[in-house]
């Protein structure tokens, strides 16, 4: 079977800046690279984002490859810790204004699509320390500020802009299961936190429109929806998920495209007293500023069922959790028996949901990606890693995001996490995601068979 996609689909990939440029000549250090420095038994081999995948040093050849295998849009993200030198002015670093600049013209210059996001995990750790990140409303104000910078140098070629990526996982990950810095359990902070970044960006999308001159520019947001399956038909897992969705899914989705939180939600913080600090001005602002486009970062479903209500679960002040559980589906998983469920049908889901309740607003899948670990073994005796399972990913995955956009879904592209292997959190270099292979010790890049396969696909706009 054969499946057309539209004229000017973006085929694209995607990836942040520190995880790929490395740390050189960035003067300021963000909570990754802090925490990194003091703690470095906590990632993966010990290995931290000094390197990364070289593109500061590398990006002409990176670019050069990424067009080699046809992609015509590109995502990574300007690092607030590398485009600022003084975080209160907002005064920049020369140095990073030509490599951002570099990056963006060769781009052009080659025919890929340039899409910046502004934010993606990279808190600088001064601010962290100093105010808190986003548990500070001042923070979201110098934020604004370095966005503003972003737009006034580089709106001039850069059309889509995204402010944030995932917020979720800021959320998620800093302030309730400990696995990004400052790794605090604190379901009151974790509430304030989600809260503060709708409102930086919904300023941010005001502020764009105040300083945009470009016609086509648009500017959006990029959320890993993760659509919630409950357990089974009880009214205990059907609340579960109920409740899940709105954590995880509806509350930056709807405060991005509603210009509103959902009220069951609002209505239930309130009632376990863990309401957040919100002023009728900036609830304002985030109804006047909703978004152009969205990006959907999908990697995987959310299996819920009823809470686990142990006395454990319940010793912590206040967590979401208190209203629902995950669990393991057996079945499909990446890196053959463990890592994240496999199930392709979710975006056939998420697209019919953007489709018939938010409006049918443009969008694109922004990440997706199937992470393994020890590619090496899948190596050819010429020195191709042989990634016949992303190839088989990824189709499933396009296949299924066709059938809601045969349906009227509004997606216009398609990015897969990412375009050459790079660094990755705690995980470091654990999960391979790429079209294109990273020696990390020579930081020799070479292509994968999935990366030919998708040249084909880009070339005829069709999956076979
Ligand atoms: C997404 C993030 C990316 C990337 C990806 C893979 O959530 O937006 O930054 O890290 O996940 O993650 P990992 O390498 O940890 O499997």
């Amino acid at each position: 079977m054969k499946i057309d996609f539209p004229e000017q689909f973006w085929w694209g990939a995607a990836t942040s800046g520190p995880q790929s440029e490395g740390r050189f000549n960035k003067k300021h250090a963000n909570v990754f690279d802090h925490w990194f420095e003091i703690e470095p038994d906590a990632f993966y081999d010990q290995v931290g984002p000094d390197v990364a995948s070289n593109f500061y040093n590398s990006y002409k050849e990176d670019i050069a490859l990424m067009k080699e295998i046809g992609l015509n849009s590109f995502r990574t993200s300007i690092q607030w810790t590398r485009l600022i030198d003084d975080f209160e002015e907002a005064t920049v670093n020369e140095d990073a204004v030509r490599f951002y600049n570099a990056v963006i013209d060769e781009c052009l210059l080659q025919g890929i699509r340039p899409v910046i996001n502004l934010f993606h995990f990279d808190m600088p750790i001064a601010l962290q320390k100093k105010y808190g990140g986003w548990e500070s409303k001042h923070v979201v104000e110098l934020y604004v500020k370095f966005a503003s910078k972003c737009f006034q140098l580089f709106g001039d070629r850069v059309t889509e802009w995204f402010t944030f990526n995932e917020p979720l996982v800021i959320v998620d990950g800093a302030y309730l299961y400990q696995f990004h810095y400052p790794k605090l359990v604190d379901g009151r902070k974790a509430v304030q936190v989600a809260y503060n970044i709708a409102l930086a960006s919904a300023k941010a999308v005001k502020a764009y429109r105040k300083i945009n001159t470009h016609v086509d520019g648009k500017i959006g947001i990029i959320l890993n929806l993760t659509p919630s399956y409950p357990a089974s038909d009880d009214p205990a897992d059907l609340s579960a998920a109920r409740f899940a969705d709105l954590w995880m899914n509806e509350m930056f989705l709807d405060a991005a495209v509603k210009g509103q939180f959902p009220k069951e939600l609002t209505d239930t913080f309130q009632k376990d007293g863990v309401l957040w600090d919100a002023s009728e001005a900036e609830l304002y602002q985030i109804a006047e500023n909703t978004i152009d486009l969205l990006g959907v970062n999908f990697y995987h479903p959310n299996r819920v069922q009823r809470p686990d209500v142990s006395a454990d679960s319940l010793a912590v002040d206040w967590l979401p959790t208190k209203y629902f559980d995950g669990f393991a589906m057996p079945g499909r998983r990446m890196n053959v028996d463990k890592g994240w469920e496999i199930y392709p049908q979710a975006l056939y889901d998420i697209a019919l949901n953007i489709r018939d309740n938010y409006g049918n607003i443009p969008w694109f899948v922004s990440e997706n990606g199937m992470g393994v670990s020890k590619e090496e073994r899948y190596l050819n005796e010429d020195g191709i890693i042989e990634d016949d399972y992303r190839i088989q990913f990824i189709q499933e995955h396009l296949y299924w995001l066709a059938k809601g956009m045969a349906e009227g879904s509004n997606c216009f592209g398609f990015h897969l996490w990412t375009p050459i292997d790079c660094w990755s959190w705690m995980n470091a270099y654990r999960n391979r995601y790429g079209f294109i292979s990273t020696n990390i010790h020579t930081q020799v890049k070479t292509i994968k068979k999935s990366g030919r396969w998708f040249r084909k696909v880009v070339e005829e706009n069709q999956l076979e």
